[in-house]
């Protein structure tokens, strides 16, 4: 999904800067650990002693999500003896996400460490450590969100506004631009260097979620990491190949379909403008296309200059709307889709709805209205992440 795409206004130092400048000053209350480096040092001695590691990223995983585990995942099975506590075995590693069958995204096949993943009914029950990766909520690591629950230690690594911080440790900064900074962090704190396999999956996350460096969250910090992970000799263009610049044929005849039957409101709710269109199951199968097809349509939705937001609606294989919504900055996607049941960011939410497209439109327009600055019910709700 695609919430992971979200542009944080405002500066962003580097993780490591971050840590000596103060976060307390600019975190914005609510449900933020109040320190940080405790978590850290937690998370750390919790992997540690651990002879187990399960790993989780969200459900229909995107570049941050499941590069930033795949990375994790890498970095732990070849953390040398040296790097562990004195005597202490090597611990099992585990990574998956919770849904059967486990289908790697096309666009994510591409990344090393696939071949670590495990479909989640073999993860165990009860791990013994579980480490969650860009999952604001408990919901969103689907068929292993049991396993979760139920975890002796549970270390959440997330970057949403919208976390719930359901972990025992939440390592959770959203001022981080994507989970990968958090995951980086994680790396360099565990002593394992970053090998160009473990960088790839890095980047992946950091392009993913910034844009390629479009989006508001591109601070300065952003590009000393994704120089020191291209350092590692990584391809920069064939990572960008990978993820954006290729598509069977079909996708152009559904791209037709979907984008001619946008519609433009532009006095909008609450004056936002706002553009919308439909990915159904029918347009996919007319194509032969499978439900990521549908992911990178709100990005030429997102274009259009009359609207401050872009909505597109896919419909999945259940027949469920997965509904992910842009906002340029007036409007607070965020908020609206939070009220729906989903989350995300102000410029980049999502939630999950059924019924008619009408209907969910409705209701959607009806939430950016009651947002809209000065009218009442406005304010910012944290509950799960979307899309
Ligand atoms: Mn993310």
């Amino acid at each position: 999904m695609t919430a992971e795409r979200s542009p944080f206004p405002g500066p962003r130092p580097d993780s490591a800067a971050a840590r000596t400048e103060g976060r307390e000053v600019s975190a914005p209350s609510d449900h933020r650990a109040p320190d940080l480096e405790t978590e850290w040092a937690r998370a750390v001695k919790a992997i540690d002693g651990a002879a187990e590691i399960c790993l989780a990223c969200h459900i229909r995983p995107d570049g941050d999500a499941l590069g930033s585990m795949l990375a994790v995942a890498q970095a732990l099975r070849v953390r040398g003896a040296a790097d562990r506590p004195r005597g202490s075995a090597p611990p099992r590693v585990i990574a998956s996400f919770g849904e059967l069958p486990l289908r790697i995204p096309r666009i994510l096949r591409f990344l090393p460490g696939t071949d670590l993943l495990t479909p989640p009914d073999a993860v165990p029950g009860r791990p013994q450590v579980m480490m969650t990766f860009d999952a604001a909520s408990a919901d969103r690591l689907g068929m292993l969100e049991a396993n979760a629950a139920r975890a002796e230690e549970l270390i959440v690594l997330d970057h949403h506004a919208s976390n719930t911080s359901f972990g025992t440790v939440n390592l959770i900064d959203q001022d981080a631009a994507a989970t990968a900074v958090l995951a980086h962090e994680l790396i360099g704190r565990l002593g394992v260097p970053v090998s160009r396999d473990i960088a790839l999956g890095l980047y992946a996350g950091l392009v993913t979620d910034t844009g390629s460096f479009r989006y508001s969250n591109t601070s300065p910090g952003v590009h000393l990491l994704a120089a020191r992970l291209l350092e590692t000799g990584i391809d920069p263009g064939g990572v960008a190949h990978e993820l954006w610049d290729r598509a069977p044929f079909g996708f152009l005849g559904l791209l037709s379909a979907v984008l001619g039957r946008a519609e433009l409101e532009p006095a909008g709710p609450g004056r936002y403008g706002l553009v919308w269109t439909t990915v159904t199951r029918a347009d996919r199968a007319a194509h032969g296309l499978p439900f990521e097809a549908a992911e990178s349509v709100i990005d030429v939705l997102r274009r259009t200059d009359e609207a401050d937001v872009a909505v597109v609606l896919k419909e999945d294989d259940d027949g469920l709307w997965q509904v992910s919504a842009r906002a340029k900055g007036a409007a607070d996607v965020g908020r609206a889709c939070v009220a729906l049941g989903g989350g995300g960011h102000p410029r980049a939410a999502g939630f999950t709805a059924q019924g008619p497209a009408a209907d969910v439109m409705a209701a959607l327009r009806h939430q950016l209205a009651a947002g809209r600055p000065g009218a009442a019910g406005s304010g910012a709700g944290a509950a799960d992440t979307g899309p």
